[in-house]
């Protein structure tokens, strides 16, 4: 008969489990800082989202209404304040969501040649922005260059910790203060030092977007050949005949004049609208009697 041959299995000893424990700490702690990044990246794409959806509201807006809002101050009651140039977005006035993922207001600043009116904005953008908002953009040169409109959300933290959420750049080749945009905004990729989101909209695209080619008409109902002058170019666009009427294709934003001579020559001629006048976006018709 054979007999059954019964062996102790031997258990861990202490230093086995103690490296086990520390390699489940050592999991645990890379799996907690690959969450904490996950969460980081995630908020930081909901920003960038966010920014986004303020830009295009801005556009659309722009379309409406021919001019960008103002911005808000830091009441934050949402609503854009007159004449503000630099504040936080009037998102009410947009009617949009009003912080973003790090429960922030975003900083916006506009040129302030387009809070007014369509033929002032488009007058501005025809001849080419200047002034500020300015954007220093890292992707290219060290030249800030003159946008339509900025936007930036400030990130988690005070990045810089100069004790404003919203983060400068004084070193290194591509400066800036996202604060104020003085003396201009800085968009660059995060790092140790530098947290900020930041978007712009540019000249062109928006004067691509609300301004368009108009057409003007002009109705001469008087006796004497009427001059069409453009006042921008320094150049006349033609000549309308006694009891005729003629359609001109422009460029929106520019200013034009009706004279009784040509190249501007003689007198401005009554008309209804009275000229000079600037003409934007929509097609206008101006009738001499
Ligand atoms: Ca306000
Ligand atoms: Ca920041
Ligand atoms: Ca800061």
């Amino acid at each position: 008969m054979t007999k059954l041959k019964v062996t102790s299995e031997k258990g861990f000893t202490l230093i086995e489990i103690a490296i086990v424990m520390v390699i489940i700490g050592l999991l645990a702690g890379g799996g907690v800082s690959l969450m904490g990044m996950l969460s980081e990246r995630k908020i930081r794409n909901e920003n960038a989202d966010y920014l986004n959806e303020a830009k295009f509201a801005l556009i659309s807006y722009a379309k409406i209404h021919g001019k960008l809002p103002w911005a808000d101050n830091t009441n934050g009651d949402g609503w854009e304040n007159n004449l503000l140039a630099t504040g936080e977005l009037p998102y009410l006035t947009l009617g949009m969501k009003p912080r973003d993922a790090n429960s922030r207001v975003i900083g916006y600043a506009l040129n302030s040649n387009l809070g007014t009116s369509r033929s002032n904005s488009c007058s501005a953008l025809r001849a080419g922005l200047a002034g500020s908002p300015l954007v220093v953009d890292s992707d290219g040169s060290t030249t800030a260059f003159s946008v339509a409109a900025v936007l930036v959300s400030a990130g988690p933290k005070d990045a810089d910790n100069d004790g404003n959420v919203f983060d400068d750049v004084t070193a290194g080749t591509h400066r800036g203060d996202n604060r104020d945009g003085a003396p201009n905004f800085i968009r660059r990729p995060p790092d140790n030092t530098f947290d900020d989101l930041v978007v712009y909209i540019s000249g062109y695209p928006l004067y691509g977007e609300i301004c368009g080619n108009p057409v003007l008409s002009v109705n001469n109902g008087s006796a004497a050949n009427i001059f069409v002058y453009n006042i921008t170019q320094s150049s006349d666009i033609g000549l309308v005949a006694p009891g005729s009427a003629v359609s001109f294709r422009i460029i929106s934003g520019e200013q034009f004049s009706i004279r009784s001579a040509a190249s501007g020559g003689g007198a401005i001629v009554a008309s209804n609208p009275n000229t000079p006048i600037t003409i934007a976006g929509e097609g206008t018709l101006i009738s001499v009697p």
